[in-house]
Formats: structure tokens, C-alpha cells, sequence
């Protein structure tokens, strides 16, 4: 079965259980049963349901609520706020700044790296990327690539090169040509048996040993991989100090409840999303406009 139709069948199931609450004309326990369903279809995660379901439940008690419109108000109104806390901007400060951006293998880091370069070139931006993956020779080109397409310029080393040296690099160029910020890829996977977490804290390390100052870790969450990423993503969280999420290919699925559960079971700000392929694909999250889209999944259903 293509990731596609799964995708397709979890959109499907989730909208049909919103419509069926929509459609009762009293709620009760089954109703209840079928919220909590509908948002583990939506991969908010059994222990995050529950706490959600808890609390709108607690809140339709007190207020005396039984119009489904009315409840689903109230689910919606309490995952904007689980989502509202943090602060969701990208610090800078640096002389220059560096954003490092980590994640396991295949989640999109490469493709943020520039589409995030895009976006603040546009802003007006100076804007340096530092191929930190030496993992494979194809990522230095493939972040070449993003280099040309936003008008940034792209510091690499050889295959095999140390990652921290290619971003102390980048650091170096950035100071000397008086660049602000620095976005550095880094590997999911590394070439020694030396830990990665070991590797990232060492670059971490090198990219302040110069002028810069690293403001931003982001730790990159493909969506699509749902409560696997999020056993993964604990495991750089542990490690390192992750200062925001970046959750891409929320295009590609329709499980955006994975956004709820990052944010409660991480504690970590989803800072932005990745919406596509494409160099505009990348949006600054905003709690609102996503929990409006995770219920209007309704008219996106093709059966
Ligand atoms: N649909 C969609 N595809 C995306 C998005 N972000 C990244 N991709 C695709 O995901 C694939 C992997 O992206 P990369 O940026 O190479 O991922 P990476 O984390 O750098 O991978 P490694 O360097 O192998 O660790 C590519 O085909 C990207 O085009 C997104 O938001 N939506
Ligand atoms: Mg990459």
C-alpha cells in the first residue's frame, strides 16, 4: 500500500469522526470515545489524547456544554493553547549567528537549510551555508544547489572532512565578509563510530570557537514519520540543547496532530513547517491557521 492511500485513509477516518460527532444530537460517552479516536488517528499520541480529551471534558462539565459544535469549539480552542506557549522566534545575537540544524537522516534538514536561506535573503538577510553534512559527497552539491537558487554563498569540505571544521570555516567566512547569520547542515549519520551526539556537541563547540555564537538548534522532524520521529527526536533533545522544532512534510500528511505531540511530549516550540519540495515550501508556524486546517481536513476528503 503507497504512503499516499495510508495518508489518505487516516485524512478519511479522521474527518469522518469529526462529522459523526458533528452530526449527534446530544454528546455522550460514545461521543467522547470517538474524539479521543479521532485525534489518535491524527497522531497526537495515546498519552497526549487522553490529557486533551481530559481536559475539554473537565471544561464541557463545568460549562455545562452538551452541542457537539459546541465541544468541538472547545477541542479546538484547547490545542491552540497547548500549541500558543513558547516562543516561537529565531534568536539572533551572534557576530554572526549560527542556526545549526540536526535530525536523523532523510527528515529534510538539507532542504530547510536552504529554504530557510531563501527566506531570509529575502528579508535581507547576509546569509552564509555551511555544508556541515560530509557524510556522503551529494550533500555538499545538493546544498550547492540551494546555494544558487537563493544567492547565498556555500562553504564545504572534502567528503570524509571533519563537520565542525567545515562550519568553523563558514563562521570564518561569515565574520570576514561581515555576514550575519549562518546556517549550518549537519549529517544524520556520521563516518566513525564516535557518537553522533558526541559529533554534534563538538560542532556545537567548534562554530563558537571564532566569532559566532550558535542561537538556534533545530532538530528536524519529518511529520510523516509520526510517533517513531518523536522516539528519535528524544534522543537528540537528551543530548543536545534543541532550541526549536522544524517539522517538515506536513504536506504529505495527515497526521498534523504530530505537531501537538511534539510540542507536549518534547517541550519544544515548533518554530516553522515544511510544506513541500519547493524553496517557498517553509512557513513559520502559526497555532491558529494549523489547528483550523487539522479540522477542516473535513472538506479535503476525496472518498
Ligand atoms: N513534501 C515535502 N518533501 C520535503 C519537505 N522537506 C524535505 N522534503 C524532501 O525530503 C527529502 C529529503 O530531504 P533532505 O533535505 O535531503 O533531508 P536530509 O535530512 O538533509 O537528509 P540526509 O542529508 O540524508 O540526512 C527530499 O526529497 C526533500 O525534497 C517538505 O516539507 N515536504
Ligand atoms: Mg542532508
Amino acid at each position: 500500500m503507497s504512503l499516499r492511500s495510508r495518508l489518505g485513509r487516516a485524512r478519511n477516518a479522521f474527518s469522518v469522526q469529526v462529522r459523526a460527532v458533528r452530526s449527534v444530537s446530544t454528546v455522550d460517552a460514545s461521543t467522547w470515545d470517538a474524539l479521543e479516536e479521532a485525534l489518535i488517528l491524527a497522531d497526537l499520541g495515546v498519552s497526549t489524547t487522553a490529557d486533551v480529551i481530559a481536559a475539554v471534558r473537565q471544561r464541557a462539565d463545568v460549562e455545562a456544554v452538551d452541542e457537539p459544535e459546541v465541544v468541538i469549539d472547545l477541542l479546538r480552542a484547547e490545542l491552540v493553547e497547548r500549541l500558543g506557549s513558547g516562543d516561537r522566534g529565531l534568536a539572533r545575537g551572534g557576530d554572526p549567528s549560527v542556526w545549526l540544524f540536526v535530525g536523523v537522516n532523510g527528515v529534510g534538514k538539507t532542504t530547510t537549510v536552504g529554504k530557510l536561506g531563501r527566506m531570509e535573503v529575502q528579508a535581507g538577510t547576509s546569509v552564509v551555508l555551511a555544508a556541515g553534512d560530509t557524510f556522503r559527497a551529494a550533500a555538499a552539491d545538493q546544498l550547492a544547489l540551494w546555494g544558487d537558487k537563493v544567492g547565498a554563498p556555500v562553504i564545504s569540505g572534502a567528503e570524509g572532512a571533519d563537520p565542525s571544521s567545515v562550519i568553523f570555516d563558514a563562521v570564518e567566512h561569515a565574520a570576514a565578509v561581515g555576514a550575519d547569520l549562518v546556517l549550518a547542515d549537519t549529517a544524520g549519520r556520521v563516518h566513525t563510530q564516535g557518537n553522533l551526539m558526541d559529533e554534534l556537541s563538538k560542532v556545537r563547540r567548534v562554530a563558537e570557537k571564532g566569532a559566532g555564537t550558535v542561537t538556534e538548534t533545530l532538530l528536524v522532524i519529518d511529520s510523516t514519520t509520526g510517533q517513531n520521529g518523536l522516539v528519535q527526536a528524544r534522543r537528540f533533545t537528551e543530548a543536545a540543547d534543541v532550541t526549536g522544532v522544524v517539522l517538515t512534510k506536513l504536506d504529505g500528511s495527515a497526521r498534523g496532530g504530530i505537531v501537538v505531540a511534539v510540542q507536549e511530549e518534547l517541550g519544544i516550540p515548533v518554530k516553522m513547517v515544511g510544506v513541500g519540495e519547493g524553496p517557498d515550501d517553509l512557513m513559520v508556524f502559526d497555532p491558529v491557521e494549523f489547528v483550523d486546517a487539522l479540522f477542516e481536513l473535513d472538506d479535503d476528503v476525496e472518498a
